[in-house]
């Protein structure tokens, strides 16, 4: 009976002896226990590793009294739920961002320190999680900890890659690409849940059945693999909610191969059940070019198809009629990557639920939401017809449908406009038939999200003019935002004190509009003061860590100039390495007295090429023969410097972006949808060297175009230009510093010659040439404000006060509020 069971809850409660206590002894307590019955070492013998591994159990022991009660919580009131669904998520490194977020980092420290440990040293031992290429993945990533942190009733689904993104080696200025072990010592972040798991179908036939009198089509599916589940908490912060980003990994069903087993082929059958594990095992490196490869395909219907039948199930557990989904469900796609879901969707509830057709698609279009990350119609995802309908028979029939109803509806609105049906319709016709994702994610979602007002308004321009005037309604845009607590409080705890103290509050840490009242001291010297003590000590670590990767010794002294992204031709880099031969070459060219008032830069350069991406590849072998020239000249000494940092990812971008002073974001107009980073350098107090690109023209709006250095063709201008052609007028300095590199000034001369031709006048789509004498004189306006260290410190105090707008807090209020209709659900303590 209900007193039977109390009394055995209590009896329960008892014996755990309430919750676990955070004073230091108790930690130590913990941490102690974990040394010698988890990571089973003798308490009295265990290195800094072991520690960590301990110290990380602790902490995730407290994660998952937070997680039960979050969830327990949302079971018993039943909030509508948000579901984000990402084939990607760059959570980078856990344990100081639990820490901070359960709000036990004091106490932890002392703990350790007792013991004769540092906290920020065993924070060091762990490696980053990378199962993600760049910005969309990290954006995911600070989503969740928004969605944990403002108390929203959500969940994350994703793919646990067995190695994530590939370690970046340089061998000889190349870059060698390898694989990331990143489970190899253990991952205490994550709850294997070897009980939640769900078979997945892949290949077969498509049969005709009689249900009833009425026939219908049914998929006999021809492979099952099982996937299995793994939990990994994300604790908010300043609140008990601790919400689940839930990775699939695949492995084999004990279904697998059921006839060679029958027929007696016992050691092929196991050797073939190796192939189910294949699925999660490797995450694509190509940012945004993976078109037509199965296994590719195989990733996305997995984790399409275990995200769903967890969530279903979970639906049906609380509520018994589908019409309530829209009510209590909101599904949303980060890109078009799991765009499946829309068909995958019809299918359970027409061919499992048999709800009619017609209903079903309401339910679904209501469900959904989309957001893209790309401007131009090539980055759009597309999957062959007939490698579709080979894995996924049955989804392959109802795309064909969904796009047979929707051509029908736009045919009675637009008329018999066939070159518009044909190119808003979901296949693509051709000698390769395809299917756009993007046209099915638009169709079958009721809002679609771009991610800065910019890009919205150039796809509702250009590349989905026609579902624009289609459906104006359902298109908005959410401009990006990063967490303040990953990229102020985690990765820059002397910043953070000194807001704290000025601002006379934590408060910013969950409200970061509050960081305005920075604006209050922006004259106060003694303000100022700390403020260049910060940056100072944070120059000092990046200079220390510099110097153990590269053996480059450099001066506090200099402007840090930073730009670490991911390696693109739209992103430029190879503009500011040709920026920095032209200061190179001018310092050649200068007496001894005018290098006097030559502003010392250190320049860094990071970021990972996509392994078969040739032109990104050489762009970094040119940065290293240049550094290479330049570091070694002593006529040049700390004037210049430039390095390349291996391996950028986010561990290392927590300690990078803090040391700079000046960062660049050179994408030429209309190319970078939002961009993100420029938000985490803005929070630490960097200014920004940019075009006026992706949101880049909201951060002008904030923070006063006074308080950056802006540079380049305005989007409006970079059409005309482009069709100038060989009659576009470029800088002659432009002119000489590429030839330089063609003439092998920095050696490698064939091995460059395709890197130059992609910008030789005519041929120059990114516009290099056009924009080179702009960006000139951007850097020509930081050198020379960075010499009155006055109005440095009020720019980049004026930064980081209108950095508020950019937190990802804002960004997942707009969310929740004008798409997906959710509420804060905030579990009691
Ligand atoms: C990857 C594959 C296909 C399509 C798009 C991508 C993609 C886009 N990957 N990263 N992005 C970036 O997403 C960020 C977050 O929205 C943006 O800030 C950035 O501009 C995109 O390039």
């Amino acid at each position: 009976g209900v007193g039977e069971r109390r009394a055995k809850a209590e009896r329960m409660f008892t014996l755990m002896d309430g919750f676990l206590k955070n004073d230091p002894l108790s930690l130590q307590k913990d941490i102690l226990n974990h040394v010698e019955y988890t990571v089973a070492r003798s308490r009295f013998n265990f290195d800094d590793f072991e520690a960590y591994q301990a110290l990380s159990h602790s902490v995730r022991d407290r994660l998952i009294e937070r997680w039960h009660d979050t969830h327990s919580y949302f079971k018993r009131t039943k909030p509508k739920r948000l579901y984000f669904l990402s084939l990607e998520f760059l959570m980078g490194r856990s344990l100081s961002n639990s820490v901070i977020n359960l709000g036990i980092q004091d106490q932890y420290a002392e703990a350790l320190s007792q013991l004769g440990f540092e906290f920020e040293v065993l924070a060091e031992q762990e490696g980053d999680a990378a199962l993600g290429n760049g910005g969309l993945a990290r954006l995911s990533a600070c989503q969740m900890d928004s969605l944990a942190t403002l108390d929203y009733p959500a969940w994350g689904y994703g793919l646990r890659y067995e190695y994530g993104l590939f370690r970046q080696v340089i061998v000889d200025g190349f870059q060698h690409e390898q694989p990331d072990y990143w489970l190899n010592f253990g991952n205490p972040w994550e709850i294997e849940r070897i009980h939640v798991t769900y078979e997945v179908k892949f290949y077969g036939t498509v049969e005709e059945v009689d249900m009833n009198g009425e026939k219908q089509r049914v998929w006999v599916p021809g492979e099952t693999v099982e996937a299995v589940a793994y939990d990994n908490p994300i604790p908010g912060y300043g609140t008990r909610n601790t919400l689940n980003l839930r990775l699939w990994a695949a492995k084999p069903s004990n279904k697998f191969d059921l006839e060679a087993y029958n027929t007696g082929d016992y050691i092929n059958s196991v050797v073939n059940r190796q192939r189910a594990e294949t699925i999660s095992n490797v995450l694509y490196p190509d940012d945004r070019n993976h078109q037509g490869k199965e296994l590719r395909l195989k990733q996305q219907y997995f984790f399409v198809s275990a995200s769903l039948q967890d969530i279903i199930r979970r639906f049906k557990e609380a509520h018994n009629n589908f019409d309530e989904l829209p009510d209590k469900v909101a599904l949303h796609l980060n890109d078009t990557h799991p765009s499946l879901s829309i068909a995958e969707i019809m299918r359970i509830l027409v061919d499992e639920e048999h709800l009619g057709w017609n209903k079903a698609w309401d339910i679904a279009c209501k469900v959904f939401s989309f957001t893209t990350h790309t401007v131009v119609a090539e980055g759009l995802e597309k999957i062959p017809v007939d490698l579709l309908g080979s894995l996924l028979p049955r989804h392959l029939e109802i795309l064909y449908e969904i796009n047979f109803n929707f051509m029908e509806e736009l045919k009675k609105k637009i008329g018999l406009d066939y070159n518009r049906l044909s190119r808003m319709s979901i296949v693509e016709e051709g000698a390769v038939k395809n299917i756009r994702m993007a046209n099915l994610a638009i169709v079958g979602s009721h809002i679609v999200n771009g991610v800065s007002k910019l890009h919205l308004d150039t796809l509702k321009m250009t590349t989905f003019k026609d579902f624009y005037e289609l459906w104006p309604e359902k298109f908005q845009f959410k401009t990006n935002g990063v967490t303040q607590r990953r990229w102020i409080v985690v990765s820059n705890p002397s910043l953070c004190a000194l807001i704290s103290k000025w601002l006379g509050t934590e408060a910013w840490i969950r409200n970061a509009d509050l960081l305005t009242g920075l604006r209050d001291h922006v004259d106060n010297p003694n303000f100022h003061q700390e403020w260049k003590m910060v940056k100072r000590i944070n120059k000092m670590r990046l200079a220390e860590y510099i110097e153990a990767m590269s053996g480059v010794k450099v001066s506090l002294d200099a402007m840090f100039d930073v730009q670490v992204k991911r390696i693109h031709e739209y992103k430029r880099q190879f503009l500011n390495i040709l920026g920095i031969i032209h200061r190179y070459d001018c310092l050649k060219n200068m007496d001894k007295n005018d290098r006097r008032k030559v502003v010392p830069r250190v320049c860094i350069i990071g970021g990972k090429a996509a392994p078969g991406y040739e032109i990104a590849k050489k762009i970094i072998k040119l940065c290293h023969s240049v550094a290479e020239k330049i570091n070694n000249d002593a006529d040049i000494g700390d004037l210049l410097k430039l390095v390349f940092i291996p391996d950028y990812n986010v561990s290392v971008a927590e300690l990078v972006i803090p040391g700079a002073d000046l960062s660049q974001h050179l994408s030429t107009a209309g190319h970078e949808a939002s961009g993100t980073g420029s938000m985490k350098f803005l929070m630490n107090g960097c200014l920004l060297l940019a075009t006026a690109d992706g949101s880049t023209v909201e951060i002008i709006e904030e923070i006063g175009s006074d308080n950056l250095f802006l540079f380049g063709a305005k989007v409006q201008e970079v059409a005309e230009l482009r069709e100038k052609g060989s009659t576009l007028k470029v800088p002659l300095q432009f002119a000489r510093v590429l030839r330089m590199v063609r003439d092998g000034y920095f050696g490698y001369k064939e091995y460059f010659k395709s890197l130059c031709d992609t910008v030789e006048i005519g041929k120059d789509f990114y516009l290099l040439g056009a924009d080179f004498g702009s960006y000139l004189e951007a850097q020509a306006a930081a050198d020379k404000a960075f010499v009155e260290p006055e109005k440095w410190i009020k720019m980049s105090i004026l930064s980081v006060a209108g950095s508020g707008r950019f937190s990802s807090d804002r960004t997942i209020q707009e969310y929740a509020e004008r798409t997906w209709k959710i509420v804060p659900s905030r579990c009691p303590l």
